[in-house]
């Protein structure tokens, strides 16, 4: 049975690769931090209790920012794949934040492949870095390829360039068979609530079961390529299945403004919306509501406004990748697009305000902020 260990199997894409890998017949072990409050939400359908036999599902207390654990948990797992997913992968957080984000994204890639190293196995385990599009950040040429060079625009994004680089070095150094996903974004249901699709299709939820009544965001001009976060990480996975190691853009080659993920989303609830006014002022009015997904809002609404604090102090305005190596070499082709990712995100989101509109009712506090 092969074995894999995932560092941060908690987040988002932790979670789709961690029932791929199950799926696949390997046996998972993930990395999960400490804290006062359980954190294991977006994995509890797929935990295995400890006591029960053949455990598929392994998960280890530890931290990117400790070598020594790191070191010991390698050297007990004995991984033939490990995918470092672990990081502070919020890019305006990282600019409160540079340090401690610097730590965890690249000094924790350096700490794991050095343990890979210290441990003899450089020959034996093989090493998926999630790199990001971030690294291009002021973009000088689009779409995006593995070709195209990078210039970081956060403190997060300088510190997966180092990731990005030390995973080469150790590829090219000692023959490590190290690949760098270079994913562009990818959301999902499971998506941190504080980016930018997550906070919107949540908040318009929100606004639809009167649980709030406007949206915050910033920028509505920036322009992602966004995909599933399910199909990025079938991706990751193939990257280690090749005979020779190397790097891959993954993208879905479309890309949307902020304005139309917001739009795509109003229009999941039967709300249809009409942007109004400039800059800062800019507002989200609505023009009609139809179906009854949205009892509480109603024509003349403003559904969105700006916040200039959710402006970062330098902006990635847009990013549209070319994974035309990938479809060729790897075969991989994204299954869902954009707006249907949007649907299923508005779906869920939805449903679960729904149950906390009944907790309100019921004398219940439930939880509402999404700063970020
Ligand atoms: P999430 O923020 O959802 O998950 C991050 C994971 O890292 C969580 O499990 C988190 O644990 C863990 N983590 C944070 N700090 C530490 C630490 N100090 N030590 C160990 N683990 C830690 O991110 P995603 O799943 O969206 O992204 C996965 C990876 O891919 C990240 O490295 C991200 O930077 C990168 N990436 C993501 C893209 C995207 O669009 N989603 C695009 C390109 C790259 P906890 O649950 O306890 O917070
Ligand atoms: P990003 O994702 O920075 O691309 O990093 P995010 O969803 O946070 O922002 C995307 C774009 O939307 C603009 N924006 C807002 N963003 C947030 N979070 N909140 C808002 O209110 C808001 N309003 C407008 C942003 O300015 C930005 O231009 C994500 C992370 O998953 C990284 O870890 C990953 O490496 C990259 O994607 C690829």
């Amino acid at each position: 049975m092969k074995k894999a260990l995932i560092t941060g199997i908690t987040g988002q894409d932790g979670s789709y690769l961690a029932e791929l890998l199950l799926d696949k017949g390997y046996q998972v072990h993930g990395i999960k931090r400490r804290s006062s409050l359980f954190n294991s939400q977006r994995i509890d359908h797929i935990y295995q209790d400890p006591h029960t036999e053949h455990q598929r599902l392994v998960l280890h207390y530890g931290d990117l920012t400790d070598s020594s654990n790191l070191t010991r948990i390698l050297q007990e797992v004995q991984p033939d794949e490990v995918y470092n997913l672990g990081a502070q992968s919020h890019v305006a957080v990282s600019f409160e934040s540079p340090e401690y984000t610097t730590d965890v994204d690249a000094m924790g890639t350096l700490r794991l492949l050095e343990a890979i190293r210290l441990l003899g196995r450089e020959g034996t385990t093989k090493f998926y870095q999630a790199s990001t599009s971030e690294l291009y950040g002021l973009v000088k040429e689009s779409p995006q390829s593995e070709q195209t060079p990078f210039h970081p625009r956060s403190p997060y994004g300088a510190a997966k360039l180092y990731a990005y680089w030390i995973a080469v070095n150790y590829r090219e150094a000692y023959g490590l068979y190290a690949c760098n996903g270079i994913l562009f974004n990818h959301e999902s249901p499971r998506r941190g609530e504080t980016f930018v699709t997550r906070k919107v299709t949540r908040g318009l939820a929100h606004i639809a079961q009167g649980l709030e009544t406007c949206l915050y965001v910033g920028n509505l001009n920036a322009k992602r390529d966004w995909g599933h976060a399910r199909d990025y990480m079938q991706a990751a996975w193939m990257m280690l299945q090749q005979d020779k190691p190397e790097d891959f853009v993954i993208a879905t080659g479309k890309q949307y403004s902020v304005r139309q993920f917001i739009e795509w989303a109003a229009g999941e609830l039967g709300i249809a919306l009409h942007f109004h006014g400039k800059g800062v002022d800019e507002i989200a009015v609505v023009d009609s509501v139809s179906g009854d997904a949205a009892p509480n809002v109603k024509p003349g609404d403003v559904l969105v406004r700006i916040d200039p604090r959710y402006f970062r102090p330098a902006e990635v305005e847009t990013l549209l990748g070319d994974s035309t190596k990938a479809r060729e070499k790897l075969g991989w082709e994204p299954e869902t697009t954009a707006q249907q990712m949007c649907a299923e995100m508005v779906e869920e989101d939805l449903q679960a305000a729904k149950r906390h509109a009944l907790l309100k009712a019921n004398g219940h506090n439930v939880p509402l902020t999404r700063e970020g």
